[in-house]
Order: C-alpha cells, then structure tokens, then sequence
C-alpha cells in the first residue's frame, strides 16, 4: 500500500509525503482509494435493489472509504511517520450536501449496508452541482450561499452514459456520474447521480439566486430551491421528473442488457421510492413500457406494481405531496394521461374519495399513487408505522393490510462509530473483541461490565477527551469558549416547530432569568444548536434568530456566562455532526409525540454514550423499552394524547401561558427589552405571537414538564458513578439501531434478493 501511494504522490508532485500539504495529500490519497476500489468485486445477483431517492446525505467519504477498504489504519500509520495526520488530510475533502436531513443521511447509511451485507442494491439521485445551501450568519440570522463542492477530480466518475428526458416537447440531456459504495470488508455497490447535460452555473448570482425558469440551465443547481411560490414548485417537479425518468431508463437497459424478459421486471428488480419524491417512476415505468416495449397497460401497471416499494417518512400533511395536475400538465404532459388512467382504475373499485388519487380540487395526492400501485408500504419506526395503520393511512390499511410493515430506521456504525469515534471504538475492541464490527449486536458484551467502576470510568474519559477536541473546534469555528467540564447538551437537526428547538430555547431562557434571580447551578450547563431552516420557511429563521440572539446575550453576560453557554454552530452538516456527537452528554429528541417518524441523530448519540431526553416519539420509544426508563428521561404527552388535540382542536397555547408564571416569564422574554436592544422585533414579535396564539405544535403543553425532567437529568448527572453506568448501558443497546439490521429486514420483508 505504501509504495503505490508513494508511486502516485511521486507521479503527481514529484514529491515525497512529507513535502505535501493536507490538499496535496488528499488529492493522491482520492486516486489511490478509487483505483483501490475499482480493483474489489461488483456486488451481483440475480435480482437488484435501486434505491430512488432526491436526496443522499453521503458527507466527506474518504475517511469512510478507507475505513471499509481495511485500510484507514495502515494509511495512518504510513502518513504519521512522514509527520502527517489522516485526519487533517480527510479534512481537506469538500463536502457535499445532497440532502437536508434525515431522510438523506438514512439514504447514505443504507447504500453502506447494503454494499457491507452484499446485497446488489444502488442508489438513484441527482447531482446537485451547489447542494443545499451553506449556511452563514450574519446580524444574528441565517442567510445562504452555494455549496460548490464539486472539484475537478472528485469521487464523481464520468460514466458517458446519456438518456433523453423530455417535458412534453422541451428534451433535454441527462449524463450519468456514479460514485463507488464499498461495502465493510466487502465489494462495491454504486451510487448513480444523474446530471442535466446543459446545466449553467454561472446562472447563480448573488447567494443562491437563479432564475428559476430556466429549466435547461437550472436543472440539478440546487437540492430543494424556495417552494413557496409557483415556479420553485415548478422546479421541484422538473427535477423529480429528470431523476425517475432517468433512473426508469437506466433500469429497464441494465435489465435488458442482461438478457431479461421485461416481463419478468420484479424477479430481478426492487425499486425503493423514499417518501414521494421519486413517485413519477411509476407512471414512467408504466409509459416506457407501453411506449417503447410493446406492454399491454394492465400488463405494465401489473409488473411495475409489484416492483415498486415505498417508505413513508411523515405524516404532517404539509410534507405529503400534492401536486396540483395543472402543474403536472406543464412539466410532464406524458405523464397525465396514465396518472388518471390510474385513477380511473381506482375510482371504479373504491367509493371512498379519501383512497383517490385525484381529489375534487384537482391535486394529485403522490403517496395514493404508491400505495395503490406498489407491493410495500413501510414506516420508519413502530410508533409511526402504527400511527399509519390506525389513523393517517388508515383507510388504505383497511384497504391493503398486508403491504403495511415497519422498518425501524437505523445508522451506519461505520461512520458513527468507528469513524467519528476511534478511541471509543478502539476501547470497545479491547474490551469484548472485535465481533461488534461486524455484528452489532455483540455491543450487547458490554452489558456484564455494568457495574465495573474501571470500565464505567475508562468510558467516561473518552467522553472527556471527545468535548475537549470538540470545545478546540468550537473554539476555532464560532470563536467561542466552552467549559469541557460543563454538560454538554446537544440538539442537532433540521429546523423545524415540530421538532421544538424553541422549546429548549425558552429552558435556556429561563435557566438564564433564574440565574439572574441568584439561583445558580451547581455545575455550568452548555447547549449547543446546530441546524438549517429551509429559505421559505419563516418561523424556522424566527427560532434560529432568537436562538443567536439569545448566545449573544448570554455568552457576553458576565453574571451569567461562567454558568451557561448557547452555541449555534454555523453550517451544520455531517461534518459537524461527527465532532459534535461523541462529545454529547444529553441528547435533545423532544419533538411533539406523533410527528418524529423515527429520529436518526438519536441513535447516533446514543451508540456514542448520550443519554437521552426525549418524548414518546419516533424512534425514542424503542430506545426507551431498550435502555428502560433508569437509562433515559422521558417527558410529555403521548402521541394518543396529541392526537386527540388535534381531532377536538382544543389545545390553547394562552391556557398554559396565563396558567404559568414559568412559562408566562420565559415567553415574554423573546419581547423583553433586553432581546430586542440585540434583537429585530419583527422576527420576535412574530415568533411571540405564533407561540401565543396558534404554537400549532404544542410547545407550551409540554413545557413545564420538559423543565422538571430536564432539571432532574442535569441532577443526576452529579452522580458520576450512576451517570457513567447509564452511558454504558446506551452502548451496549444500540446494536438494534444499526442499518445492517434495518438493511437485512429490507432485504428479507421487501426486496428478497435471496429468493
Ligand atoms: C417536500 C415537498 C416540498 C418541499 C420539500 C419537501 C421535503 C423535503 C425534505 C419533505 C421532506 C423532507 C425531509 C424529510 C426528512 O428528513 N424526514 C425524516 O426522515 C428520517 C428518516 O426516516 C426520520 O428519521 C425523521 O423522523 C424524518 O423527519
């Protein structure tokens, strides 16, 4: 391995390792990992998973490569005796945002398992040239720029390969750029990104401006541009479009390449739709085969439904798609006359106007056309996949109760464990073999130490070392210092009302006016934020605004700040949620019950030794029946309870503000003079006001309770030896959250590659 990598520094810069820079390294070390990987075997198989999806959050993948590669070891060694670091050089890498949150990153966790089970499964996306945008703040509020991550060598290989996507009459280009997956200790699979062969960067002015319009310039720019007006809608269609016509194509020549019987597509084909996004690859399926391979409509409809699977990832009625067929009629005119053939097929059989796919007002519901013409619905947890059966898809349960199943959502340990974590990892090896890189469940091994003082404490030092390099990094990045000695507490994620980033705001706010009342803590208290509001979504840059102005105040309060620090970390992505999630104490999972499907970052902090403080949501539920209840603090109402809320609509937010002077104190603060001396009134106000009379996720419900638990668990923490045990006790259960068990459920329900 030494001498190849020597022969491609020396081929590059005449250079020996020691004279390169990090960039320098990083750039020989992509070529010597992708020739690495060109060289292990295609994962094949008689029948192959496509995983469609618009987003794949992949992160930086060189660490990652070589850690599946077998090699990160050996490459580190070989970089430190020349005085270099791999870590300082994996930094060098650009990274790409092909996703928002968890729905993306879920994506990338299940190409890693697929490729370490072995399982022939690629992934389906596009290649957005600027990703999601970069996050920066300024006057205390988000603004946007382009991520331009894409270099001239890159993972991105050229494949040559094109199709032809047309909008009714407009044709355009699509070209074909994969990215290698390697499997642990196994063979590659492929992530193939389609790109518009047109595309204009140049077109992008200031930030993240563009003319929305210009399809044939605009197409694979950006992940998700503004949709609150006509023509960002507009765009997000063209591109769902491009994607699933170019994957459909992509599909039926690998299979008839083969030498496949097209009607015989489900024997050697899963197509895995992630939420709704890629729903168009059902009535493209069905027009390609009846356009161009002589398929009766039945026949196609037929085949294509048993092809096709889908994954639910929600179930607040804003993020269902539902596009109005007018919109449908400009971009994608081929496509209409099958979507309502299809409804006909559907009207005839059901009177119930709820199941159609086309509804009174002319919108074309994109899950129906799922559910109806696929052989799997799935949920991300099993709170969610209930919820599904029993309310919100309910009338389809009733419909089609064997194709409803649940697939508890898990992470990579790859990245989120060995790769961000190599001293816990490391510690763990000694400790009960290496069986848990491979099977997760052997984390289970850690359990017998549970009451071992040496073992608990060695754990706990790692977690000490972990927030010292992550105060260093903060220190470096937002400029801000933080008591390593200090509780960390972490909530990491989009922005959103339902996940309730306000409601930690509004503890903060009021640890903050208890201090000022002389109540101190006993031990300082730091809370750390990371997240990104979609451009469109105004509440969202409310919260991050008072959330800023709220680290200025507090930060720069000298009564205060040797007591409690509020951090925002600029452009959080997986980078940062690498460094942040081994050097978490408490992990934030207090969304409203009902509206997590599943959670993915609790899992991660979990694994990492967090201990949680969550509600009954998501994902949280099984961690809790995991751990039990010593080993995580839960607090609010339940989803049954909220749900009722919302069937009455009797929740009022005024009740609890006049009820309690707490929260009466706490809320008031956003509008009090001392925020708006910082802060802009109008962002304030507004957030004021949406707590006061609307809070349409229920903030104010549960927030006297979400202080009383929160208060108990930083208690608690003062018990290090009890603490410690609860850290331990979350390692050793995380073995259930791993993809490869979510993967190997897939495979054995869905997909059944096997059979
Ligand atoms: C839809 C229509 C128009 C514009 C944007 C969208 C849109 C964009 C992104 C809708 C949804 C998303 C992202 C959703 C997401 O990340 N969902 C998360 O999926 C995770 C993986 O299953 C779950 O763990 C989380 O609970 C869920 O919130």
């Amino acid at each position: 391995m030494e001498q190849k990598l020597k022969a491609i520094i020396n081929e590059l810069y005449k250079k020996s390792i020691s004279q390169c820079s990090d960039r320098e390294l990083y750039l020989a070390l992509l070529e010597f990992t992708k020739k690495e990987m060109q060289g292990k075997k295609r994962i094949t198989g008689k029948k192959k998973v496509y995983y469609i999806s618009a987003e794949f959050l992949i992160g930086k993948l060189m660490a990652n490569n070589l850690i599946n590669l077998k090699l990160y070891d050996k490459v580190d060694q070989v970089l430190k005796k020349n005085g270099k670091s791999l870590a300082d050089v994996c930094e060098a890498e650009p990274e790409p945002s092909l996703g928002n949150g968890g729905l993306g990153r879920l994506a990338a966790c299940f190409l890693d398992s697929m490729a370490t089970l072995g399982i022939p499964g690629d992934g389906i996306g596009l290649n957005y040239h600027f990703g999601l945008f970069k996050q920066e703040f300024k006057d205390h509020k988000q603004t946007a720029q382009k991520n331009d991550w894409i270099e001239s060598r890159s993972w991105l290989n050229d494949t040559g390969v094109e199709f032809t996507v047309a909008f009714g009459k407009t044709k355009v280009k699509s070209r074909l750029y994969d990215i290698d997956v390697i499997g642990y200790d196994n063979g590659v699979n492929k992530l193939h990104l389609f790109d518009l062969e047109s595309v204009d960067e140049s077109i992008v002015k200031k930030g993240i401006d563009f003319n929305k319009k210009k399809i044939k310039q605009n197409l694979t720019l950006f992940l998700y541009p503004d949709d609150s007006d006509e023509a960002g809608n507009l765009l997000r269609i063209y591109q769902q479009y491009f994607m699933v016509s170019s994957g459909a194509q992509m599909i039926l020549k690998d299979v008839k390449e083969k030498g496949i019987d097209l009607h015989e597509l489900d024997k050697h084909v899963a197509i895995q739709i992630n939420d709704t996004h890629p729903t168009m690859v059902i009535p493209e399926l069905i027009r390609l085969l009846t356009e161009n391979e002589g398929f009766t409509f039945k026949e196609a409809v037929d085949v294509v439904s048993r092809t096709c699977a889908y994954t639910n990832h929600t179930i607040l009625a804003e993020a269902l798609e539902k596009w109005p067929l007018s919109y449908l009629e400009k971009v994608v005119p081929q496509l209409v006359p099958i979507i309502k053939e299809l409804d006909r097929l559907i009207v005839r059989k059901y009177r119930d106007e709820r199941v159609w796919i086309i509804d009174n007002d002319d919108r074309v519901h994109m899950a129906h056309i799922d559910i109806h013409f696929g052989y799997s619905i799935n949920g991300v947890a099993a709170l969610h996949t209930e919820i599904l059966k029993a309310s919100e898809l309910k009338h389809f349960y009733d419909i089609y109760p064997k194709k409803f199943n649940n697939k508890t959502n898990g992470i990579t340990f790859r990245r989120w464990l060995f790769s961000c974590n190599h001293e816990l990892t490391d510690y763990l090896s000694g400790l009960i073999g290496e069986g848990f890189m491979k099977d997760a469940d052997e984390l289970k091994k850690l359990l017998k130490y549970k009451n071992n003082k040496k073992v608990c404490d060695e754990i706990a030092a790692i977690k000490h070392l972990k927030k010292e390099e992550l105060a260093a990094y903060i220190k470096e990045r937002e400029g801000i210092t933080i008591d390593t000695d200090s509780i960390f507490d972490i909530q990491i994620k989009r922005m959103h009302e339902y996940k309730r980033q306000q409601m930690n705001a509004l503890y903060i706010i009021h640890k903050y006016l208890e201090i000022k009342k002389g109540k101190k803590p006993v031990r300082p208290m730091t809370f750390i934020f990371g997240a990104k509001a979609a451009p469109a979504y105004i509440i969202a840059q409310d919260i991050i605004h008072l959330i800023l102005v709220l680290s200025e105040i507090i930060n720069n309060d000298p009564e205060v700040s040797p007591y409690l620090k509020v951090i925002m970390v600029e452009n959080y992505n997986v980078s940062y949620a690498e460094r942040l999630i081994p050097a978490c104490d408490i992990s934030e999972q207090i969304s409203l019950a009902s509206k997590e499907a599943s959670g993915t970052g609790n899992m991660k902090f979990m694994l990492n030794g967090a201990v949680t403080l969550g509600t009954m949501d998501g994902a949280n539920v099984e961690i809790c029946d995991l751990v039990g209840k010593d080993n995580i603090y839960v607090f609010g109402k339940d989803s049954d309870t909220v749900i009722k809320h919302y069937e009455k609509a009797d929740y009022v937010s005024k009740d609890y503000y006049k009820k309690s002077k707490v929260i009466k104190e706490a809320v008031d603060f956003i509008v009090s003079k001392e925020v708006l001396k910082i802060g802009d009134k109008v962002n304030l106000k507004r957030l004021y006001n949406e707590l006061l009379n609307k809070d349409w996720f229920m903030t104010l419900l549960d927030l006297e309770e979400y202080i009383k638990v929160k208060d108990r668990a930083f208690a608690d923490y003062e018990d290090q030896a009890a603490w410690r045990k609860k850290m331990l006790v979350n390692i050793a259960k995380a073995g259930f959250f791993s993809s490869d068990r979510t993967i190997a459920e897939y495979d054995k329900d869905i997909w059944k590659t096997n059979n």
